[in-house]
């Protein structure tokens, strides 16, 4: 099959089409236009543009092609839809629950015979009982183990629902998790506590989850704001009446308590425009939201420039009296606020007119989708796709070359610890899990978010106000790294060639309240093997306001306001089974030597200075606590000591740091005390366990003293040799924000991964299957081209089909009966959406 590596002429393309193996549907397609194709190419060869010609056709060059005369000729590409995936059973265990099944759970759970005094989310307050929250509950690995390895349908694990419900009512309010199943609902349908995945008996009321309204309550304008409307005008330049066109608005801090027994928290005050994040003022408010009686709320402090106040009355007093130090606002009289907007400014850059390169896979895509299972496969991968409220997307059963590699990747929770010099930088640290990262999924954007050929998966969600979905809350893509996965140039027969890098991406993003956190979860599979997890962060920054008390705390970015310093955290949870569930974590040092040898020459003494490695299994829970060794001399293996490769060794799987592989620099802060202790490493490995589903929980947030899931417990002195493992993940980020954060932090620096990637796990590089590949061979006769051999692989040429014209739709949403809801007002999604980072004051 070796062709002639030669300039492109129709009669040497003619031998290699004959030459053409059908390999599957693609290679046929292939086949078959090839003839067609040649006449083009012929065409394609002449038709070269000087390049100031091509600059002047600008926006018309591609239609220029299409239209030519002899196209008519060649055959538009494959569609770019996926053709239908195989998955190992008929079913997804982690399938979400549907709408059908969520609206079911919520008549039954409304039922009188079940006693919960249930007021419907959408209209309840804060002293009502009503449920937060329906999702599936994943069944145990047991049950899917028994079922994935017998497939009788009799085996099918059992389907739960876990719901949470704030019992507003109750005499001592608290928040509660349950489980209901089997479903769907039946006579033998149950309901129980579910407590086992907890370290805390309930959830105090104080911890409660997150509810849009309770930032409305009149309450809110009548006692934070109303007293100070005055000196707002004042001493920030705006106006706060409880009226649409207020042009100041509030936002809250958190977390909002140490134990539960209060619920209070800092607002601060930020100028109602566009990129609101970046114009905050300096005024704040300590505020108790505590119990369920929001006549009872109250300010407990004021702070203005430094300054302290007990009451607003004592503020008031002293900003009638004089003796408050004031500071000029900053007025959008005096100053053009664009700059905190996403529109285009400066110059438009050298052929930036022209529309950038896009990735076409010309003869059909080659990843398989199964859409009602959410089950994907890709060159020797597959893996089923799971999402939840919490933290949106996740990934099980992933196996490579029909063995499982992994259980379940899933992000846990993403921490972002600020600090300045004022109440609401300084107080902050976010536990985003608090706010539904997977509620804050919204719809991709099309061609800028993913390719134009991704294919896009839905996602749905449980809120208290309706069902959630998202037609475009997943996409898959394959694409093509650009760089060989593998290559060598060499002389030998079948030393010369490359492998082409292609790489399959799934991706989710979550813009949980549009700080600087529009976070993009990438999974990323190699044909080698190896799994990249990708995280990386855009939108805007939360930026606190400046003066010149702040400098230790960031960057200056505008007139008064800066950057503020802050660590991002986010923890995954990797189950791994290598080479089945019964696995060690393997560490390896690398140091250095000075050793002498018999055969040492005069010539350079009789010592030489050089590396080894020091092998060692970590037996216990308590030692796999884990920091990657100063720079990085060594690795992290999960291993099967039991099961080896052709050459003795065990079969592992490494986790490998990729880009900024940080821990949290804060230690100790009271804000973070016990609640995510998972962020001092870069990685954790304990045994795993039905009952440790999770590092996190929602909860986690406002319960730094007495968090529901508290990590440390996962490590209690049992044995991690030759067991069920689960390893804890961590990436992030040290931000120190600068200049260029504005309008909106960059992707590509503020971005951080680890790689799950074979070691020692196959006998050599699996990728060297792939026949998307080359082959070179020496010429036999000195100046002659290299021969060449492309395993019968290679591009198409065809007529792409247009990309949809762009559009994008809101979220659509389902009322809790199961119908569609009346579209939602830009202020009803602003709300959604901004949650508490945006409170506009009612009246
Ligand atoms: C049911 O809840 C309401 C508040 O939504 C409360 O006023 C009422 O007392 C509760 N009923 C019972 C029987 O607990
Ligand atoms: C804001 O709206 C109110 C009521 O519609 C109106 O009376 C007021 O003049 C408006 N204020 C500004 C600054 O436009
Ligand atoms: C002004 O009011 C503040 C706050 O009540 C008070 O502490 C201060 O003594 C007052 N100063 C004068 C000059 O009255
Ligand atoms: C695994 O290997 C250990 C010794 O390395 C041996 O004691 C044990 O029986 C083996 N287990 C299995 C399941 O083969
Ligand atoms: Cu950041």
């Amino acid at each position: 099959m070796a062709g002639r590596y030669e300039p492109l002429k129709s009669d040497s393309l003619g031998n290699n089409a004959q030459n053409l193996k059908p390999r599957g549907t693609v290679a046929r397609r292939l086949g078959i236009g090839f003839a067609i194709v040649l006449t083009l190419a012929t065409l394609s060869v002449i038709r070269i543009h000087p390049s100031s010609l091509s600059a002047d056709l600008g926006l018309k060059s591609s239609s220029n092609v299409d239209s030519s005369s002899d196209n008519s000729a060649v055959k538009t590409c494959a569609p770019a839809s996926a053709p239908i995936a195989h998955p190992p059973a008929p079913i997804n265990p982690w399938a979400s629950l549907s709408l059908d099944e969520t609206v079911q759970v919520q008549k039954w759970l409304e039922h009188p015979k079940r006693n919960l005094n249930l007021t419907r989310g959408d209209i309840a307050q804060p002293s009502d009982n009503h449920i937060y929250m329906i999702e599936a509950y994943y069944p145990s690995k047991a049950d899917v183990f028994g079922y994935f390895s017998s497939l009788d349908p009799a085996a099918i694990p059992s389907r739960n629902a876990r719901i949470t419900i704030h019992h507003g009512s109750a005499d001592k309010p608290m928040v509660k998790d349950y489980l209901v199943g089997p479903l769907p609902i039946s006579s033998t349908t149950r309901m129980k506590p579910l407590t086992d995945i907890y370290h805390t008996e309930d959830i105090p009321f104080n911890a409660r989850g997150f509810d849009a309204r309770d930032w409305t309550v009149p309450q809110f304008f009548s006692k934070m704001a109303a007293p100070l409307a005055e000196a707002f005008k004042d001493l920030l330049g705006g106006i706060v009446a409880g009226l649409p066109n207020d042009t100041l608005i509030t936002g809250g801090s958190g977390p909002f308590s140490f134990d539960g027994s209060f619920r209070r928290l800092w607002i601060g005050w930020r100028r109602n425009t566009p990129g609101f994040f970046l114009h905050p003022l300096n005024l704040y408010q300590y505020i108790d939201v505590s119990g369920t009686d929001p006549s009872k709320w109250e300010q407990l402090k004021v702070v203005y420039n430094h300054q302290v106040f007990d009451t607003s009355e004592s503020f008031m007093e002293a900003f009638h009296n004089g003796s408050l130090q004031r500071i000029a606002p900053v007025t959008e009289k005096d100053a053009d606020l664009s700059w905190s907007t996403r529109k285009r400014i400066g110059a438009q850059r050298d052929l930036d007119h022209l529309p950038g390169p896009r990735s076409i896979s010309s003869s059909g895509l080659r990843f398989r989708v199964d859409r009602d299972l959410q089950y994907v496969s890709w060159m020797g991968w597959g893996l089923y796709l799971g999402f939840n409220r919490d933290m949106g997307l996740s990934l099980w059963d992933i196996r490579f070359r029909d063995e499982r590699i992994v259980y379940e990747l899933a992000p846990q929770e993403a921490i972002a610890q600020y600090t300045g010099n004022d109440p609401f930088q300084s107080t902050t640290a976010w536990l985003d899990r608090y706010f539904g990262m997977g509620l804050s999924v919204r719809d991709m954007i099309p061609g800028y978010d993913c390719p134009h050929e991704a294919v896009y998966l839905p996602a749905t969600t449980f809120a208290t106000k309706g069902i959630f979905t998202r037609e475009r809350g997943i996409c898959v893509f394959e694409h093509d790294s650009g760089r060989p996965l593998t290559r060598h140039l060499g002389y030998g027969e079948n030393e010369f060639g490359a492998v082409k890098g292609y790489e399959l991406v799934i991706r989710s993003i979550s813009t949980v309240g549009n700080y600087d956190y529009l976070v993009s979860f990438d999974y990323i599979f190699h044909l080698d093997g190896t799994i990249e997890v990708r995280l990386s962060a855009s939108g805007y920054l939360q930026a606190g306001f400046y003066d010149a008390e702040q400098g230790h705390y960031g960057n200056r970015i505008w007139e008064t306001t800066i950057g503020s310093l802050h660590d991002h955290v986010i923890n995954f949870k990797v189950d791994l089974d290598v080479a089945g569930t019964s696995n060690s974590l393997l560490k390896i040092t690398t140091s250095q030597e000075i050793i002498t040898q018999p055969w040492y020459e005069d010539d350079w003494g009789d010592e030489v200075i050089q590396q080894k490695i020091t092998r060692e299994y970590i037996d216990n829970e308590d030692d796999a606590l884990l920091r990657f060794p100063t720079n990085f001399q060594g690795s992290f293996a999960v291993v099967n000591q039991n099961e080896t490769n052709k050459w003795g060794v065990p079969r592992g799987y490494a986790i490998h740091p990729g880009y900024s592989p940080v821990h949290n620099t804060i230690v100790g802060s009271k804000r973070l005390l016990n609640n995510a202790n998972w962020a001092r490493y870069n990685l954790a490995v304990s045994r795993r366990k039905e009952t440790e589903p999770s590092s996190s929980s929602m909860w986690n947030f406002n319960l730094p003293g007495a968090p529901p899931v508290d990590f440390h417990k996962f490590f209690d002195g049992e044995s991690i040799a030759q067991e069920d493992l689960v390893a804890w993940v961590n990436v992030g980020m040290h931000h120190l924000p600068q200049a260029e954060d504005a309008p909106n932090t960059r992707t590509n620096t503020a971005a951080s991964s680890f790689f799950l990637t074979p070691v020692n796990y196959f006998d050599y590089d699996v990728s060297i299957e792939s026949t998307n590949a080359i082959l070179l061979q020496s010429p036999e006769k000195p100046g002659d081209p290299f021969s060449h051999d492309d395993y019968g692989v290679r591009p198409a040429h065809c007529i792409p089909e247009p990309v949809a014209p762009f559009e994008y739709f809101p979220v659509q949403i389902f009322d809790l009966d199961g119908k569609r809801a009346p579209p939602a007002t830009v202020e009803e999604m602003r709300r959604a959406a901004e949650l508490y980072h945006r409170i506009k004051m009612e009246l």
